[in-house]
């Protein structure tokens, strides 16, 4: 069923639409409007309006925080939960990405990962992204399957556990690439990939 709207399409006119996207993290803002410069009657706006992270999967921490965002602006709203999931750790940090981060690092990850071969390093980010305007919510999904490498290597680029995720088919972590080449097959990128083909039917 198309998803139904009050308001002309996105794609109708030359007007510009305004998105807000609610975040706290200046990256993520950054790699948005990259992935996104190919739209042009869109414009996105960084609001920093916290919403509570509820303790839930990636998806019930967005559909909350874009109900939550939407309803405090009544403006149409996009939040992203993302996070960094090591399979042999069970999946850990995931959820507890941003916690995680912020306690043991990425050196805490290596250190959970010491002595484990290739084999055993497989790991995943996933974003999650919520857009809620006066119609609901709608969910939008990003997977980048990769391994952690051995050492944290940077070249300077990317943040968070960007410096220790190799994606498949690379020998670069996030971090020794450009935001440019990260955000060719990021789960941010792919994500939005999925924002922008429902932005065309709205
Ligand atoms: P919000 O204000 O948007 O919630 P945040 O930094 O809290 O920003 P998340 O909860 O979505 O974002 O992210 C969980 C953690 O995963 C946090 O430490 C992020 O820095 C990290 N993370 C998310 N995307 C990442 C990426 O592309 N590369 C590396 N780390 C990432």
């Amino acid at each position: 069923m198309p998803y139904p709207t009050k308001n002309k399409g996105f794609n109708e006119g030359n007007f510009m639409r305004k998105i807000y996207f609610a975040t706290g993290n200046l990256n993520k803002v950054k790699e948005l409007n990259i992935i996104l410069s190919d739209i042009n009657n869109i414009s996105i706006e960084q609001i920093n309006l916290p919403y509570p992270e509820i303790q839930g999967t990636l998806e019930e921490v967005s559909v909350f925080g874009a109900k939550y965002v939407h309803k405090k602006i009544n403006e149409p709203v996009i939040v992203e939960d993302s996070g960094f999931f090591v399979e042999t750790l069970k999946g850990f940090p995931g959820t507890y990405s941003r916690y995680v981060q912020e306690t043991i690092g990425n050196k805490g990850i290596l250190k959970l990962l010491e002595g484990k071969g290739g084999n055993h390093r497989g790991a995943y980010f996933k974003s999650v992204i919520g857009y809620c305007d006066e119609n609901g919510v709608k969910l939008f999904k990003g997977v980048v399957n990769g391994r952690v490498s051995h050492d944290i290597r940077s070249k300077g680029h990317g943040f968070a556990y960007d410096s220790i995720f190799i994606p498949e088919g690379e020998e670069k972590t996030f971090a020794e690439m450009d935001i440019k080449e990260k955000s060719k097959i990021s789960h941010r990128k792919r994500a939005l990939d999925n924002f922008k083909e429902f932005l065309k039917t709205i």
